[in-house]
């Protein structure tokens, strides 16, 4: 066991029983062109990211932890796209349309893949998940059961959507969740430090954060 200094209070990091979850590093999401652009974003704010994610990822493979990638992502004939989602507001590209990077949101395309410097290697789980948040419609938590997994250290995007549904499906199912600050990323910057400030509100009433370096100084 191994105290992190995390907000609201230490968390107590027992690293045989924490998965590091890192939420949606996909080229839709990250890489001009994809899904994310095509809802009107910028997409900067989450490439910036990128270089903390792949240290903790290295610091986490080098401990022996148990690595979880999501996707968000549908099948190829949209069957768990629900309607509402596919065409809810006005993007440049619908789900399941082909963009520069492929059929968007679609499993198997090349926008749909994790981003080359995070991409999962042999023994690392990736979670297809059609929702936001990564409990909904997959067998994450079957997948953590089988491991004895009871803490989650979460990274990915976009912060205040995928990450944070995915947090709060992870809370009430027990889990103890602790969000790396500068590991996430938003395209709405105050989106971001709101859900950071409301994660940890109310004696962490979601979990926890803390900055990558408090977790990599923790000696485990
Ligand atoms: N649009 C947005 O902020 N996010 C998503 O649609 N998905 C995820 O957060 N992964």
């Amino acid at each position: 066991m191994s105290d992190v200094q995390a907000q609201p209070f230490a968390f107590a990091l027992r690293p045989a029983q924490a998965a590091l979850l890192i939420i949606d590093m996909q080229r839709d999401f990250v890489e001009p062109g994809g899904f994310g652009e095509s809802l009107g974003n910028r997409v900067e704010p989450l490439q910036e990211i990128v270089p903390t994610v792949r240290k903790v990822l290295d610091h986490w493979r080098a401990i022996g932890g148990l690595v979880v990638h999501t996707r968000e992502s549908h099948a190829p004939d949209l069957s768990d796209c629900p309607d509402a989602k596919r065409w809810r507001g006005n993007p440049s590209l619908r789900i399941g349309d082909v963009g520069p990077m492929g059929r968007v949101l679609v499993r198997g395309e090349p926008g749909n893949q994790i981003v080359e410097a995070l991409a999962p290697v042999e023994g690392e789980l990736v979670i297809d998940k059609p929702g936001k948040g990564a409990f909904y419609g997959t067998d994450l938590m079957a997948q953590l059961q089988q491991r004895g997994i009871t803490q989650l250290v979460v990274m990915g995007v976009t912060t205040e959507v995928c990450v944070q549904s995915t947090m709060r499906e992870a809370n009430d199912r027990g889990y103890d969740c602790l969000l790396i600050e500068d590991g996430t990323a938003s395209y709405f910057p105050e989106f971001k430090a709101a859900t950071l400030a409301m994660i940890t509100a109310q004696g962490g009433i979601v979990g926890w954060t803390c900055k990558a370096q408090d977790l990599l100084s923790a000696s485990v």
